[in-house]
């Protein structure tokens, strides 16, 4: 006898009196993203087999050279998000402005979505997860007319869901709806997304942080402080602590978040904001880790759906994971900026 297994639908129909002023636009948003995640993921799937790697030539804003796959995926998505006739319009790191849809039923769209099609794209060619990234607002400007600039620079606290799939040795839809986070197993067999975690919750503290040490140097001495306060742990007899990067948002976010631990991209001298683009990593990750129960700053107290958006392709230092690890960075942090302030003052 099989235990009954949740499907993605099933699911989003059941929880759909979660949400009675809702008339299933929402759940229609969700049902597309998970379409066209199964289609992304058979591609991404296939990328080892087919001529699908490689440049498709140009580079994106971050100034990467643009692989056919993060093109695929971005068209992907933004056909279904289109179809739906829930979305007016897409924020997406392959494309430098929003992307308006035009069609009466888009334009009639309740929604906005800011999203990194294929985050992580250069661990494609070496076989390293990577992972689709979303947000979903609710638009500002008035639906049958196309979406603006001003529905996009809404503050992380308006998001009315947010998620990710990571597409690694198996695939997984995670996201929330501002009710706690659910995790989806891809089932090949059927071509499903499977309820396979059920209100995931990240530990209050963990062991494992995140960064790319290779950055050391030009670190704020806060993070090094950190970082050392992390290798010396086991001499005060704690349990030691591991470090683990994998250089995919998508794919450090999700073993945190399972294992308890906490991820850090700063400022640098040569990045003064980060690396991380706030509309469509550090705002949608930032919203799933507190309804997991963790947390996500800049680094300097400020929390990240906090910040109000000023250009669409903005940057921001990102803190993010267990409650108890993001607090600790923090002190740090706070603790390095008043020295340097009484030396400043100190002249
Ligand atoms: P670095 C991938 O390019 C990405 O945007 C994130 O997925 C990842 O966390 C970060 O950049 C890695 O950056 O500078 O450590 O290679």
């Amino acid at each position: 006898m099989h235990a009954h297994v949740t499907t993605l639908n099933e699911f989003i129909i059941e929880r759909q009196s979660d949400f009675p002023y809702a008339k299933g636009e929402l759940s229609r948003l969700l049902t597309h993203i998970g379409l066209a995640a199964k289609i992304v993921n058979r591609e991404v799937n296939k990328a080892g087999l087919v001529d699908i790697l490689g440049e498709a030539g140009g580079t994106n804003i971050q100034g990467e050279s643009v692989k056919k796959l993060d093109v695929f995926a971005d068209r992907r998505f933004i056909e279904a998000l289109r179809a739906s006739g829930e979305c007016a319009g897409i924020a997406s790191e392959e494309n430098d402005e929003i992307v308006k849809f035009k069609t009466d039923l888009a334009k009639d769209g309740k929604y906005i979505v800011t999203m990194d099609p294929l985050d992580g794209s250069s661990n494609i060619d070496v076989n390293v997860s990577i992972g689709t990234i979303f947000s979903i607002y609710r638009r500002i400007s008035p639906r049958g007319h196309e979406a603006t600039l001003e529905d996009f620079m809404q503050r992380g606290t308006k998001q009315v869901g947010a998620g990710y799939v990571i597409y690694g040795s198996s695939t997984m839809l995670v996201f929330t709806t501002g009710r706690g986070v659910n995790g989806f197993t891809l089932d090949p067999s059927i071509g499903e997304f499977c309820l396979s975690h059920p209100n995931m919750q990240i530990p209050l503290s963990g062991t494992i942080y995140s960064i790319n040490e290779g950055n050391y140097i030009r670190f704020p001495g806060g993070v090094k402080k950190y970082i050392k306060y992390c290798q010396e742990s086991d001499r005060q007899t704690q349990r030691p602590y591991a470090s683990r990067y994998i250089g995919s948002l998508v794919a450090d976010f999700h073993r945190n978040l399972l294992k308890g631990g906490i991820f850090i991209y700063p400022q640098t001298e040569s990045h003064p904001e980060g690396k991380l683009r706030l509309l469509y990593e550090c705002n949608p990750m930032a919203f799933v880790m507190e309804q997991a129960g963790g947390m996500a700053t800049d680094g300097m107290g400020t929390r990240i759906l906090d910040i109000k958006p000023e250009s669409l392709h903005q940057r921001a230092p990102f803190f993010v994971g267990s409650r108890r690890m993001v607090e600790k960075a923090e002190e740090f942090m706070r603790a390095e900026r008043m020295a340097e302030e009484e030396a400043r003052v100190a002249g």
